[in-house]
């Protein structure tokens, strides 16, 4: 709520004659390098990192569902949680790994941001999947921003962010529940492909992987949305995953599609390590999310530095509910208040006596709606006597009129009578 977004402190990327820098590292350019310096601009703003912004909102939503309703057998998280893995993969990791052939339409140079032949980066989350699930993790969540060449409108953005989800289960895992379960099996030979599952695994099985996993998202969204909000799967095709559904949410009146997910095709899993264990994957786009959620109308708002869009999002408490209001085209008045802070004396459990934040509380609390931003913009101390002065400006908008100076004043000084009162600052009004 108080601050502007804090910028990321990744170091700059640029496109240079013969490299490209990304995130600290130098890559050769080559015939396929097509990453462009507005594409790199983004890399590193970890949208989905920043405290209180939508999808980090979402983001934390979906880890406390995660968080309290899987535990595993030590009262731990069943989930993990990665939201800082670099965007920078190899085309193994974003394809090879994930079975997509040498040669694939989605491999397209046109569909993608390369910064050579080798290096891209990432268009999903999946790209990551084989990586941790060689490491060992049996269940994971992991958030992250993905790259794609589209053209920008109100629901495309070249940018954007997925959040994916893997659960795998052994044999003990998946029949410990079913009644005479030690008699079923994962696997079986010379089984065929059909549309329900693979080639080696049980019909049992998969019917049952399948099932954890619709009704592990149904119950997602469910928590999201609340019960009301109207679902559809449709079958599809995933290289990585079968069977693969998609999951549609009714969105003004419309089906949009919010996430892709399958059963995890056992090859990737055989070369990731986890041969003995059946799995499910999903991947999901956080904005589609967010925009259903909070009624965002554009998915170009997300990069907005705007305050007014910035500080609709900054709830005390992640489940609180959050209805976008479109920002205000009426004009802001500010208005600066200047007092000299409590004498620099610290109180008995070493806390300053006067902390910034207090004050960011308490106009708020006064100012509510009205405030649309508070900002430190002098600091001064007084070169004899050595105390310390604070100025701050307070912008205040309404979204649905102007405000007159008369009722912006009469806030502005039930702020400052506040202050003295509650802070023990001292008005240089
Ligand atoms: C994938 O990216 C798969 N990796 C998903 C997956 C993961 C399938 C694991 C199976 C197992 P897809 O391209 O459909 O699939 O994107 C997944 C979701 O990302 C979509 O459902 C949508 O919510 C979101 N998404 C895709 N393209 C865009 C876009 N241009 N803008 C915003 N969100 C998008
Ligand atoms: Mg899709």
């Amino acid at each position: 709520w108080r601050r502007l977004s804090t910028k990321g402190h990744a170091p700059q990327s640029v496109i240079g004659q013969d490299s490209a820098q990304v995130l600290g590292q130098s890559y050769p350019r080559d015939d396929f390098t097509n990453v462009t310096p507005k594409i790199l601009e983004k890399v590193g703003r970890n949208l989905h990192n920043q405290s209180h912004h939508p999808l980090w909102l979402i983001k934390e939503r979906i880890k406390a569902h995660f968080y309290s309703s899987y535990i595993g057998r030590s009262g731990n998280p069943l989930f993990s949680v990665h939201d800082n893995l670099s965007p920078v993969v190899t085309t193994e990791q974003n394809f090879d790994s994930l079975l997509i052939p040498p040669g694939h339409p989605s491999r397209k140079r046109g569909d993608n941001y390369y910064l050579n032949r080798t290096t891209m980066l990432r268009a999903h989350t999946s790209a990551h999947q084989t990586d941790l699930v060689r490491s060992g993790l049996d269940a994971f969540l992991l958030a992250g921003d993905v790259y794609r060449r589209d053209e920008i409108d109100a629901s495309h953005y070249p940018v954007f962010h997925q959040m994916e989800g893997v659960r795998l289960f052994s044999n003990r895992q998946l029949f410990s529940r079913v009644q005479n379960g030690g008699e079923l099996s994962l696997f079986e030979r010379g089984g065929r492909r059909s549309p329900e599952k693979q080639e080696t695994h049980t019909l049992e099985a998969v019917k049952l992987v399948e099932f954890d996993l619709k009704r592990t998202l149904t119950q997602l969204v469910s928590y999201l949305f609340g019960a009301d909000l109207e679902i559809r799967w449709v079958d599809c095709y995933f290289p990585f995953t079968h069977p693969s559904f998609e999951m549609e949410v009714r969105f003004q009146g419309d089906w949009m599609e919010v996430l892709g997910c399958g059963v995890m095709e056992q090859e990737l899993l055989n070369s990731a390590g986890a041969g003995d264990k059946l799995g499910w994957a999903f991947g999901l786009g956080l904005e589609r999310l967010a925009m259903v959620l909070y009624s965002i109308p554009d998915i170009r708002l997300f990069w907005s530095q705007d305050e007014r869009f910035l500080k609709q999002f900054r709830v005390q408490d992640i489940h609180q509910p959050v209805c976008f209001q479109t920002l205000s085209k009426y004009p802001p008045l500010h208005n600066d208040i200047s007092f000299w802070l409590p004498n620099g004396k610290e109180s008995e459990a070493g806390r300053e006596s006067f902390t910034e934040n207090d004050f960011y509380e308490l106009v708020r609390s006064i100012g509510g709606d009205l405030v649309e931003k508070v900002s430190l913009v002098d600091n001064f101390t007084h070169p004899k006597t050595g105390r310390r002065s604070h100025c701050y400006r307070i912008i205040y908008r309404h979204m649905e009129r102007t405000l007159t100076q008369q009722e912006v004043q009469r806030v502005h000084q039930q702020i400052e009578q506040a202050a003295e009162s509650e802070l023990g600052v001292q008005g240089r009004f």
